[in-house]
């Protein structure tokens, strides 16, 4: 592997993985990312620029997006809008950059004989009872709730269609709830840590008993670097932790760690149409490719995730009053 041309690699997921792959690997790595709200240049910040290059620009840009995908060896999608609130808000821009701009980069794939790796979610599989044994598998049937996961759903069919119409040399990987340092403050996590550190009390949604199978982000992006290393052609593998638990019990782990009573929060709106609970059985990526996570300890890379937010203020901060905003309007 030589080449890998990474979309969305100044959001969360995609700069970890951008990191990771520096430092694990010997490749070249060029982002194409827009910049959008949820881009942020500071966590690509101090990389060599000998091996990494940031292009500026829109996946759903043919002209832009078809010289960078022939160069590439290997494409990392992560490209995408990624937030269920503002989908249920304002969902056009999920149908242009996750079903049109993944069809820009299928198309550009399949026309260079490119490798190509899609990033998708759990959420495509719609929602587990609470008291359901059941995990979702590469079998379970799509069945997605909100307009960011059936973009999702869509897109990874397309995928699916380009592999057995036109040989597309792809892979999908699914994966759950991923946490971690530079997480964009609209996301669970990081909007509580926050708002504890601005003396500002935790948000849940409901009463909290909405689940969801956490894994660290640097879990995800060493799962993703051994499917692109040895995945097999037109596979989805599902990428998981064990990592589950209800909202409620992330909210009180957060308040406690950070030295305030377990019920220092407030229940606020319910997101319409929330799903009940995640969960990822990851059997086939283990026991196939041999991946297994390093971040068993959920309690301690939450405790390193808090660390993460306090020292860095300054990454965090310019989003915090904006996207506090858009919430208050919400009633959330
Ligand atoms: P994010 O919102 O933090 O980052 C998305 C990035 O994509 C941003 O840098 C943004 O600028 C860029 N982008 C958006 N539209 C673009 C466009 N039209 N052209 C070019 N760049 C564009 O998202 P994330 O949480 O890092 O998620 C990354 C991927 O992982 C997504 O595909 C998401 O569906 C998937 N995923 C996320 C999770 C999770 O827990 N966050 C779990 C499973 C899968
Ligand atoms: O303030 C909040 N209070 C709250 O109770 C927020 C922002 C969220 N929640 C709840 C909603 C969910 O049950 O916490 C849970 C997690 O919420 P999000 O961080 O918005 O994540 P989720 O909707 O589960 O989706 C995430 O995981 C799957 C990512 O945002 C998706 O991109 C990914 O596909």
């Amino acid at each position: 592997m030589q080449k890998l041309l990474v979309t969305g690699g100044a959001g969360f997921i995609g700069s970890n993985f951008v990191h990771y792959v520096l430092e694990h690997t010997d490749a070249q790595v060029t982002v194409l990312d827009k910049l959008t709200y949820a881009g942020n240049r500071a966590s690509l910040q101090g990389l060599d620029p000998a091996r990494f290059t940031l292009v500026v620009g829109d996946i759903c840009d043919a002209a832009l997006v078809d010289p960078l995908v022939a160069e590439a060896d290997v494409v990392v999608h992560y490209a995408a809008e990624s937030h269920n609130d503002n989908s249920l808000h304002d969902p056009r821009p999920f149908l242009d950059t996750n079903i049109i701009g993944t069809y820009t980069l299928i198309e550009a794939a399949r026309k260079h004989g490119t490798r190509f790796h899609h990033i998708s979610t759990d959420e495509v599989y719609g929602d587990l009872e609470l008291d359901d044994p059941a995990r979702f598998t590469e079998a379970t049937p799509y069945n997605p709730s909100s307009p960011y996961s059936s973009t999702k759903a869509g897109s990874d069919l397309l995928v699916r269609a380009w592999v057995r119409s036109f040989g597309l040399q792809a892979t999908i990987s699914n994966c759950s709830n991923n946490y971690g340092p530079y997480q964009h403050v609209e996301k669970f996590i990081p909007r509580q840590i926050t708002n504890v550190i601005d003396g500002v009390r935790p948000k849940l949604y409901g009463a909290g008993e909405n689940v969801r199978d956490w894994i660290h982000a640097n879990d995800h992006s060493s799962a993703v670097l051994t499917i692109i290393e040895k995945g097999e052609i037109g596979q989805t593998y599902l990428i998981g932790a064990d990592g589950e638990k209800n909202n409620k019990e992330v909210v009180e782990l957060i308040l406690t760690h950070m030295g305030l009573p377990a019920d220092a929060y407030d229940q606020v709106i319910d997101r319409p149409g929330h799903d009940l609970r995640y969960a990822i059985d990851s059997s086939k990526l283990r026991s196939e490719l041999g991946w297994a996570p390093q971040f068993s300890n959920f309690e301690q890379g939450l405790a390193d995730t808090i660390a993460w937010y306090r020292e860095h203020e300054q990454w965090w901060r310019p989003q915090k009053d904006v996207t506090e905003a858009k919430y208050k309007v919400q009633g959330q």
